[in-house]
């Protein structure tokens, strides 16, 4: 069973709560407030692995929790943060939102991403201590963890896709010029999922090769094994269009050509304009001369590049590979999708005041708490003063400040949004 998409649940640690303690010592008269901070929650990282070549180690684990960073504790001792959940993927993973299906992120590179970030610590109550509070009584809990459902789906990312009907020789090809062994076998379908190879040519040239399942007529619309592996040589950036020119199936080389080409473009328009080289296969065993001549007219006819070649007995191989490298060298590099996710700006939170809860735990104090207000504080740097300007404007845009206006918050007050904390000015 080959897994290629996956959905997952993943949820990032939440941030442990601060202490309320207060400094006991003996000689030590009101020692003061002492509470600890809580530590971060383990963020949910992935992480691209080349040992890998399909999700299959997801294929039985749906839920991918991280641990929560501890609490803070008495005596100013913090809690301890929580380490990071790690999933490894093969190269060419798309993580996209299960909701919306959109593009969160390619993992082709080998950049680490963080999809779910861990809760910050609360802060214990020494943080809240002032010349008018000298017994803060309260602290600050940690911040949930960020959660989510995704899709991974693997795109496989390869420079060369072998295309063609089924038992025309795309695994014996494949075997021959890498250490990859995909099964063949003399009968159609022998291969049920991609295989990749890397070809190595001489001075570590090398190039990495797709094999997969043979297509037939029809497989747009599910026939054989359908088209879904389609999508592991979308983004290749070139199509070895392999035909059998032995004729020993009876088919006709042209018409095999053409159906295959249509298959691909009813699939995509960008399989169908991916740069394209055809090879006639099974050179060594050719039982219609006529046949194979009028293929060969008609393919350059039409301006493509052709080959002849004997996967089996090597013959042409050696300088197939090398023109396709030459080939490849000229062609831009393998296509990354960029993020769908759009960037929610300023004046998409107008009105969403009506969404948070004010508190006020004792005079001058207020507390503000919202889903969304924390989904926007866990990407803004409050160290950027820029940042901190754009949070502000959020929060004028959004009537945050308006609410606070209502509930009856005063110059000079201190108001708490999670971790964020600012005194009251109009
Ligand atoms: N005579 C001859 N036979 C070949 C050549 N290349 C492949 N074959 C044979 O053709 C048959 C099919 O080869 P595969 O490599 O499994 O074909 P495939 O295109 O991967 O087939 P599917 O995986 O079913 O799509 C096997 O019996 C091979 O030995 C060749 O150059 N000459
Ligand atoms: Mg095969």
């Amino acid at each position: 069973m080959f897994t290629d998409k996956t959905r997952i649940y993943v949820k990032a640690g939440n941030g442990g709560d601060g202490a309320v303690a207060f400094h006991r010592e003996k000689y030590v008269a009101a020692g003061g407030p002492d509470g600890g901070d809580g530590g971060k929650g383990g963020d949910i990282v992935f992480l691209v692995d080349t040992n890998l070549n399909t999700l299959e180690s997801l294929r039985f684990k749906h839920k991918f929790v991280a641990q929560n960073g501890e609490n803070g504790k008495g005596g100013k001792m913090f809690g301890k943060s929580a380490a990071d959940l790690i999933i490894r993927v093969p190269r060419g993973t798309l993580i996209r939102d299960a909701d919306s299906g959109l593009i969160i992120k390619d993992m082709s590179d080998f950049e680490p991403f963080i999809l779910a970030r861990g809760g910050k610590g609360g802060w214990g109550n020494r943080h809240f201590a002032t010349p008018t509070r000298q017994c803060p009584r309260f602290a600050k809990p940690g911040i949930p963890g960020e959660e989510r459902d995704i899709i991974l789906e693997l795109k496989l990312i390869a420079d060369v896709g072998l295309v063609g009907f089924p038992n025309v020789g795309k695994s014996t090809l494949l075997a021959s010029v890498s250490a990859a062994r995909p099964k063949i076998a003399n009968y159609h379908f022998t291969t049920l999922s991609p295989n990749l190879g890397v070809v190595s040519l001489s001075d570590e040239r090398s190039f990495v090769m797709a094999d997969i399942p043979g297509i037939i007529e029809g497989a747009s619309e599910g026939a054989g094994l359908g088209h879904e592996f389609l999508r592991h040589i979308e983004r290749c950036r070139l199509l070895v269009h392999i035909v059998d020119i032995s004729c020993a199936e009876g088919r006709n080389p042209v018409e095999d050509f053409v159906t295959i080409n249509r298959e691909l473009s009813d699939f995509s328009e960008k399989l169908a304009s991916c740069p394209q080289i055809v090879v006639g296969n099974k050179c060594d065993a050719v039982t219609d001369e006529e046949k194979v001549s009028e293929f060969r007219k008609y393919i350059l006819g039409k301006g493509f590049e052709y080959y002849e070649i004997s996967a089996a007995t090597h013959k042409g191989v050696k300088e197939l590979t090398e023109t396709l490298y030459e080939k490849i060298s000229t062609l831009p590099p393998v296509s990354v999708y960029e993020s769908e996710i759009v960037k929610e700006d300023e004046n998409s939170y107008a009105g969403k005041s009506n969404d948070i809860s004010i508190k006020k735990p004792e005079p001058g104090l207020y507390i503000v708490e919202g889903e969304w207000l924390l989904r926007v504080m866990r990407g803004v740097n409050f160290d950027d003063y820029e940042q901190l300007q754009y949070f502000q404007r959020i929060l004028r845009r959004s009537g945050v400040i308006d609410r606070l206006v209502e509930f009856g918050v005063e110059q000079g007050d201190t108001v708490c949004i999670y971790d964020f904390e600012f005194e009251f000015v109009y």
